[in-house]
């Protein structure tokens, strides 16, 4: 039978459409979990789409959308995607080949997109590959049996039209519903899986030869709405460009030295947990972080100094600065002085006497106390290049971040919460300073236009963790009042008032807050 636009309706058509492209998801994605994490394809473009849209834009949709920009970009995708199958079961009103292979182009795509990604081989494509073949199938399936004959020709098979739109509507829905079922069960299945095969490569942390010291109990402020001193691990922001977390087997794991080096190194993760390990308390902060923002977390983090595998590795004269790298092709610059003084700069294998969680960079990741994350917190790290500013650069300096990124001294308030009710009186507030290496050595408060006051601080946990701080305001008297707050550090250096932006370098300014007094 001839393939003709009024033998099938709009709808059967668009709906054809619709359930062969997702079709291919649903086969592609949990197929993926048996390859690497980049072969899954819906993954792979928006991976690349990121790759390739201007910085600008980019960060104007992190500005819009902060951490949900991943949420946002796929239900983005997803609707995108949706249109043009819709698109693509139209046009298969005219031709069943012309449909089927603009749904198989959209397979290559995604193709593409999985051979673009760092580390993927041929046999990443088989998830694709099968995903789309499915979806090319179910498409000339669905199209076919959407054909109504018109009333008076002849019916090859003597179907009425009302039996051949019910054994449409079947088929459709069946195919729908395996779709739905394959995409959940094996995600679920494979999830299981790889979680499974995960926990079996976790190891224990060692035991430190350099433990740090304990945390004073009042290192916490007693203060409902406090953010706890320690951040659990389930709670700590996370920020990174990957899509899909990779899932690293920390038994064939190996981390290589290179660049200016005397000898190339390359050891496996039984070697690194073998050497001396140092336990530091750190508060991890992010250039993003906006005044009076939550892109911070402290963490009691466990590795060994880079410093060891430097000093093992024989660093060459010339230079200054060791770009890591991970697995999914994000670097960091990080000045190699950084890496070889005093400070605490760890290749990390815990976080809070836990290996690390998948998110946070499972097996090792660095971190160096003093510098942002984006130019010194490398999560699922590789390699370390030893090399110089002039010769190479990072993810974030490609993209008009600066390429040093020491930490600003910063506070913020945490109680009450902005636009806040609270009761006459007495007002309790309470918030969070960070100094990374300096530590902070005062925090004030003013409220409305008053005079600055000491707060009180809670007990110190080393300068390279923030401190909490509290202040109680008497006689609070009813009404709209603002609150501000501002820290100095351990040498000294006062906040400064002048709002800077995130970018290129980190924000500064001092932090207020509204609130009401009943
Ligand atoms: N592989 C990888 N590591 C990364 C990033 C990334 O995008 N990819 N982001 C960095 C940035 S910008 C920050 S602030 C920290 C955040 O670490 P967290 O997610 O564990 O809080 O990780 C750093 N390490
Ligand atoms: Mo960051």
């Amino acid at each position: 039978m001839e393939h003709r636009a009024d033998t099938v309706s709009r709808g059967r058509a668009a709906g054809s459409g619709l359930i062969a492209a997702w079709c291919l998801v649903a086969v592609a994605e949990p197929l993926a979990l048996a390859f690497s994490a980049a072969s899954a394809p819906f993954v792979a473009v928006g991976e690349a789409f990121i790759d390739l849209i201007p910085p600008g834009l980019k960060d104007a949709v992190v500005d819009l959308f902060g951490t949900y920009d991943k949420p946002v970009l796929f239900g983005a995708m997803a609707l995108v995607y949706s249109a043009a199958a819709l698109g693509i079961g139209l046009l298969g009103r005219r031709s069943l080949a012309l449909a089927a292979s603009l749904l198989a182009v959209l397979g290559l795509v995604a193709a593409l997109a999985v051979l673009s990604r760092s580390h993927t081989t041929v046999l990443d494509l088989v998830p694709t590959a099968v995903g789309t073949a499915i979806g090319v199938g179910a498409l000339i399936l669905l199209l076919r049996l959407a054909v109504d004959v018109p009333p008076g020709e002849a019916e090859d098979d003597g179907l009425a039209i009302d039996a051949r739109r019910r054994r449409f509507l079947v088929a459709a829905l069946t195919t729908g519903a395996l779709a739905v079922a394959v995409g959940v069960l094996g995600r679920a299945a494979a999830g299981a899986r790889a979680a499974a095969e995960v926990a079996r490569t976790l190891f224990a942390v060692p035991a430190p030869a350099v433990p740090a010291p304990p945390i004073p109990a009042a290192a916490q402020v007693d203060l409902a709405g406090m953010p706890p001193f320690l951040t659990p691990a389930a709670d700590f922001y996370r920020i990174d460009t990957a899509l899909a977390v990779p899932r690293i087997d920390a038994r064939t794991w190996s981390l290589r030295v290179t660049g200016l080096v005397e000898h190339e190194l390359q050891i496996g993760i039984d070697e690194l947990l073998a050497e001396p390990m140092t336990e530091a308390h750190v508060t991890l902060t992010c250039v993003s972080n906006p005044v009076g923002g939550d892109l911070a977390g402290n963490a009691t983090w466990t590795g060994v100094p880079v410093r060891t595998l430097l000093e093992r590795a024989g660093v060459r004269a010339g230079a200054d600065m060791v770009l890591s790298r991970s697995v999914d092709g994000f670097t960091a610059s990080t000045p190699l002085e950084a890496l070889t003084d005093e400070r605490a700069a760890l290749l990390a294998v815990g976080m809070n006497g836990r290996p690390l969680p998948l998110e946070h960079g499972y097996p090792v990741r660095m971190v160096v106390t003093g510098l942002y994350g984006y130019v010194s917190a490398t999560k699922w790290l590789e390699e370390l290049r030893v090399t110089r500013f002039a010769d190479e650069t990072a993810y974030w300096t490609d993209r008009g971040w600066s390429e040093r990124g020491p930490i600003k001294i910063a506070s913020r308030i945490d109680v009450p919460r902005p636009s806040a009710r609270v009761g006459a009186g007495t007002v309790e507030l309470g918030g969070t300073a960070w100094a990374q290496q300096r530590g902070i050595a005062r925090v004030e408060v003013r409220v409305d236009d008053g005079p600055w006051q000491d707060a009180q601080l809670g007990a110190s946990a080393g300068d390279d963790c923030w401190r909490q701080w509290s202040f109680t305001w008497e006689g609070a008297s009813s009404g709209e009042h603002r609150a501000t707050v501002r820290a100095t550090g351990g040498d000294g250096e006062e906040q400064t008032p002048d709002r800077a932006d995130p970018v290129p370098d980190g924000a500064s300014g001092w932090h207020s807050i509204t609130f009401r007094v009943a």
